[in-house]
């Protein structure tokens, strides 16, 4: 079971104030590595070693990005550095995934007994959350050598939720997140200091930027603060925070596990976001 080990008004005052906090020890060993070993399974068994099926950050030459509508029961995202020029995978289908996802909390039990916990529940009572409804999760990994840098966002450019300020991410770390192997680092207060200018809908063509291009260029890198923090640990945030995470300068991997939900008892979700429900994809939500 996980646990929260705070006060509800050490968790309410941070995420309220400040636009997250930070929970440690809410996973156990066990539970860490229960995720991790499902992942793996995962992997091992529904990802084609012959080709990437989406890449991350890619130039026109692969005439396909990440930014597709994921159409697999599981869906795998590489990085760049991991591939060729003809999609080929330089090492094993293991190295150099950036996600897996997009349904772990519907399909998987070790990532299903978190999201549905107890714990988990508590913590969205406490901050309010009427119809918590998940819509994305995914474990995200950051292997030597391929890993890029994730660039300052706010989630709610990426997942569309009107009106905006309800949507809220779960993020646990599954190693040690280390200021060597690319942390999540957090502008304080931005959920309130930077208003949301730019979101992103899906088109035919892919992803499509309504609003301003130069996107979150008033934030300076002396604005974020780095927060390493132990395997196990949970951080909630609110999906107009700035954040972001270097790429894994260290010999071991970084892995983590997060899922993001908007409370549909106050937004409606947007009919052309990226992340949509299909027949292989379900939004769940978690009060029933
Ligand atoms: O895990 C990371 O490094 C970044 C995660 C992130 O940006 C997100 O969950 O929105």
């Amino acid at each position: 079971m996980p646990r929260l080990v705070t006060s509800i008004e050490n968790l309410t005052n941070n995420y309220f104030k400040k636009g997250f906090v930070v929970l440690p020890k809410f996973l156990s060993s066990d539970e860490v590595k229960l995720m991790n070993d499902s992942w793996y399974k995962i992997v091992d068994k529904y990802v084609d070693e012959s080709e990437a099926q989406l890449i991350r950050n890619v130039g026109e030459s692969y005439g396909k990005s990440g930014y597709e509508i994921p159409q697999k029961e599981v869906n795998v995202v590489y990085d760049k550095k991991a591939v060729d020029e003809d999609r080929k995978l330089l090492g094993s289908k293991f190295k150099g995934i950036h996600t897996i996802g997009n349904d772990l909390h519907n399909k998987f039990e070790a990532f299903k007994n978190v999201v549905f916990s107890e714990e988990v529940k508590t913590i969205l009572k406490a901050l309010q959350i009427g119809a918590p409804t998940v819509t994305t999760s995914t474990t995200l990994h950051k292997w030597p050598l391929t890993s890029s840098e994730v660039p300052a966002h706010q989630d709610e450019s990426f997942l569309v939720a009107e009106p905006h300020g309800h949507i809220t991410g779960f993020w646990f770390s599954l190693t040690d997140a280390t200021l060597q192997n690319g942390c999540l680092e957090f502008v304080p207060m931005s959920h309130r200091t930077v208003p949301l200018k730019t979101t992103f809908i899906f088109t035919e063509n892919g992803l499509k930027c309504i609003g301003k291009q130069d996107y979150l260029s008033e934030v300076k890198d002396s604005d974020f603060e780095q927060f390493p923090v132990e395997k196990g640990t949970l951080v909630v945030f609110n999906g107009l925070t700035v954040h972001k995470s270097k790429p894994n300068e260290t010999n071991e991997p970084r892995h983590s596990f997060q899922f993001l939900l908007y409370d549909k008892s106050k937004a409606v979700w947007h009919k052309d976001n990226y992340v949509r429900e299909s027949r292989f994809h379900k939004f769940t939500t978690i009060f029933n």
